[in-house]
């Protein structure tokens, strides 16, 4: 069932420059780089076992995001950003410091939340994004106040669970109806920790956003066709997109339970090579790998000496 939500529109990844699906290759590989390596990290018990939420399969879904919301391929950018817990990829594909998170991980105080947040709770203001507070779906509430009082165009990042929190619909409901200039996106993984959607609710979150008077879609993690569904959306604020992916790791920690249902990374290279840029994903897949290896390898022997 889920696996007919993989597709996006066939061809649609010509119409985009050479410049724009490249761009897109690289956050998705500094993404999934730096994940690959948390994951190393805390199997090795190379860093402190704390909650860590990682993100990976997420990445194709948020780069295209970042590479369409607002409007800029300019790298770092200051966009105001509410994810939740599984949010290093939304941290990072906007450009924020790969060191900061890491530190972060590693709960050192010059870490991006001054090692105080840990890894549901990755704060970087001076990107725009804003640490969650471990409460699911409360980021849709306040994100939603600060596209209101900003009139800032805003992103709101939840989880398909966190969707069905009263105070969501809410927020969502007051959006709508006070036209706060924010685009919400549901990354829909089918899993509340391990329980399926179709075992919690009978309804969806875009019929439900739909109902509220806002355009509202079901995608799949194809990022080219978000890109080109965001482009579209941007103007039409607020907006609804509820994108399906597959988590490849256990909700927490570096644990899997086996491949996932499609591998969004591998389509992405499939259709890059078949666009004729094979050289240039493996220089860029070997570049992020290397520079991401560097930086975890820097820093795992001598954590003390940091603080
Ligand atoms: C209000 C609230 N209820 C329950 C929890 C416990 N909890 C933490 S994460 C989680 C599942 C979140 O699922 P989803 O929003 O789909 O995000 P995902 O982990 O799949 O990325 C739950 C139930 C919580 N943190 N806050
Ligand atoms: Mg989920």
């Amino acid at each position: 069932m889920r696996l007919a939500k993989f597709k996006g529109p066939k061809d649609l990844a010509k119409t985009f420059s050479k410049e724009v699906s490249l761009e897109l290759f690289r956050r998705i590989c500094l993404c999934r780089n730096f994940e690959l390596n948390v994951k190393r990290a805390i199997s090795g018990k190379k860093i402190p076992r704390i909650f860590t939420y990682l993100s990976l399969g997420q990445e194709s879904a948020t780069s295209a995001i970042s590479l369409s919301f607002p409007d800029t391929m300019t790298w770092p950018s200051f966009v105001p950003r509410f994810g939740q817990h599984r949010c290093h990829d939304l941290y990072l594909c906007y450009g924020a410091s790969p060191e900061k998170l890491r530190d972060e991980l590693l709960g050192l105080p010059i870490g991006c939340a001054g090692g105080m947040g840990g890894s549901a709770s990755i704060h970087s203001p001076e990107t725009g994004m804003f640490g969650h507070d471990g409460h699911m779906g409360t980021q849709v509430k306040i994100g939603v106040g600060y596209a209101l009082g900003s009139g800032l165009k805003t992103l709101i990042v939840m989880g398909d669970a966190s969707a069905e929190e009263g105070y969501v619909l809410g927020a969502l409901g007051e959006a709508a109806s006070k036209k706060a200039p924010t685009l919400f996106v549901c990354m829909d993984n089918n899993l509340s920790i391990l329980t399926e959607v179709k075992v919690r609710r009978s309804w969806t979150m875009s019929d439900e956003a739909k109902a509220k008077g806002m355009p509202a879609y079901d995608v799949p993690d194809d990022p080219w066709f978000i890109m080109d569904c965001v482009t579209k959306l941007k103007d039409k604020l607020p907006a609804f997109l509820n994108i399906h992916y597959c988590r490849e790791l256990w909700h927490e920690g570096p644990g899997c339970d086996g491949p996932p249902e499609w591998n969004r990374y591998e389509l992405v290279k499939t259709q890059l090579i078949f666009l004729g840029l094979k050289s240039e994903v493996e220089m860029i897949e070997n570049s992020t790998a290397h520079y991401i290896e560097n930086l975890w390898e820097d820093v795992l022997s001598p954590i003390k000496e940091r603080v």
